[in-house]
């Protein structure tokens, strides 16, 4: 499936239907350098994902508009068209007061339910002021979809944990329309999820949707598990489905993906080259090997046990000192939640160490960049690396590794992986780890760096043939295919 095809298939399914998108994260964001205004992607699976599908099939997306420089660019209306250099759908920002996305976004959101559907032992907060901003906050985003299509029949298409009330709160007041929610974190096991003090209100806001997505059947299987074990309704399990008061909710696994032509062909292009040369001169990237990472700075992507594997796989293997350096990129995330600041500092705290105690010359074991890059330079760092570390505690899908993929259309390179990750269960041709275990990831490293070029070939290609049959365009296929099958009800 292309992007061609899938509009095709838009136009002739949605047919006069509005498609309007919501979600927390906007996809480009402004914000002032100087006198000068700028245009940011953030770095964000979500909007990376769903942009090249609204770009494909226009439409409406509507969320919180964060940069400083949001209000600056838009209409009356909280409107702007996108990409601004080429439009192709609208984009329409929803305002929010700091006191709003203190308690919905960095409270509630980050702090209880990332956690919460997250198992990597860090105890969610859950406060009643921040369950009530969220409310607050997603009635806020009803009142947009609202005023954006009234009771006009509309397809709305949910984004994630930050807006689990706002299908119901939309089909009180748009009966016309047809939702689908997709979660892009895990589902966690019944007796993980019940530990919420608002478990009940969560399932009945996400049930108003006709369909629900998650990345693994295995995330399908504990959300119908936790509804069956907390609410009064109907498990058609054969069909997936959750009947409840005479409503029908589909739940299906969609893996969500990449564009892998547009991200195939960037990795080629002259820009990115040029970019190569300038990475490896400022930066000194001579090495026989270079290990990458791309992240946002999140405890759930197992920074820390990767740097540790690093330095243990130089312990025991001293002879690749000074021939093999690892480029983490990280982009600073959440940083008014303490939790991340404890990460921040502890990362800081650990390379550090690790460089000080390994440094020669101009050499460094481990190259940590805390910045936002733009796509050019993730490609380039991506062409340039010898294998990608992967090492996430728990990841709904993981894009880094798709986008690795992707962008190696040199067919060259090795991807290290956790098994903990949704993109695990069809990129089997990585080097599968256990983040846990700082061994197993140094006996990886290992791996990687001694395989031979045929076999490295080999798995790339057999990677890349995957990621290329399974593309965004086909994720979004799946899903508007299921949501076509839905009668819309006449507006
Ligand atoms: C959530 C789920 C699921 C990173 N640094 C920069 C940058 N990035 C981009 C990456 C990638 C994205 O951010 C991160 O995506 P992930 O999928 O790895 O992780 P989350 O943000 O946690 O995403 C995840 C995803 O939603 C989609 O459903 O896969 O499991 O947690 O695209 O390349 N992008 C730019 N500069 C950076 O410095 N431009």
């Amino acid at each position: 499936m292309n992007k061609e095809e899938l509009q095709a298939l838009v136009r002739d399914k949605l047919k006069d239907y509005p498609f309007i998108v919501v979600s927390n994260r906007e996809p480009y964001i402004h914000s002032w350098v100087g006198e000068e205004i700028r245009c940011l992607r953030p770095a964000s699976g979500l909007t990376m994902a769903l942009d090249p599908v609204m770009q494909a099939c226009g439409g409406t997306w509507i969320a919180h508009g964060s940069g400083d420089a949001d209000p600056d660019v838009v209409d009356k209306d909280g409107r702007i068209s996108v990409p601004t250099e080429a439009p192709r759908y609208t984009l329409k920002r929803v305002w929010l007061s700091k006191k709003e996305e203190a308690g919905y976004y960095d409270g509630f959101s980050n702090q209880a339910l990332w956690p919460l559907c997250h198992i990597v032992y860090i105890k969610p907060i859950f406060r009643q002021q921040d369950w009530e901003t969220y409310n607050e906050v997603n009635r806020r985003f009803a009142d947009a979809v609202y005023a954006e299509i009234g009771e006009k029949g509309a397809f709305v298409f949910i984004q994630d944990y930050h807006l689990a009330l706002l299908a119901k709160m939309i089909k009180e007041r748009c009966p016309n329309v047809i939702t689908a929610q997709f979660w892009h974190i895990p589902w966690p096991n019944y007796e993980a999820f019940r530990i919420c003090p608002w478990q009940e209100e969560i399932l009945d806001g996400l049930l108003a949707n006709d369909l629900i997505g998650f990345h693994t059947l295995y995330h399908c299987n504990n959300f119908l598990e936790t509804v069956d074990r907390t609410l009064e309704c109907r498990i058609e399990r054969e069909k997936h489905a959750i009947v409840r008061g005479g409503h029908s909710t589909w739940v299906q696994a969609f893996p969500i993906s990449v564009d892998f032509a547009e991200i195939s062909a960037r990795s080629g292009r002259e820009e990115v080259t040029k970019e190569v040369d300038r990475l490896r001169h400022e930066y000194n990237l001579r090495q026989e090997f270079i290990g990458i990472g791309i992240d946002r700075l999140d405890y759930t992507k197992g920074i820390v046990e990767r740097f540790k594997a690093i330095d243990l796989f130089l312990s025991r293997n001293p002879r690749y000192e000074g021939r093999f350096t690892f480029v983490q990129a990280a982009e600073p995330s959440r940083t008014h939640v303490d939790e991340y600041k404890k990460l921040n500092e502890e990362i800081d705290e650990l390379v550090e160490e690790i460089n000080w105690r390994r440094w020669r010359s101009r050499w460094k074991p481990i190259l940590y960049i805390k910045e936002h890059f733009t796509p050019f330079t993730l490609s380039a760092l991506q062409r340039l690396a010898s294998f990608c570390i992967v090492s996430s505690l728990h990841d709904g899908m993981n894009l880094v590794a798709k986008e690795f993929v992707s962008s190696r259309a040199d067919g060259d390179g090795v991807l290290i992986l956790s098994r903990f990750t949704g993109a695990a269960r069809e990129l089997t041709d990585a080097l599968p780890v256990n983040p846990y275990s700082v061994d197993d990831i140094a006996k990886a490293i290992k791996a990687a760096v001694i395989m031979s070029k045929k076999e490295r070939r080999t798995r790339m290609s057999a990677l890349r043939a995957t990621v290329q049959e399974n593309n965004i365009y086909s994720w979004a296929n799946n899903i508007i295919s299921e949501i076509a099958k839905f009668q819309f009800p006449e507006g």
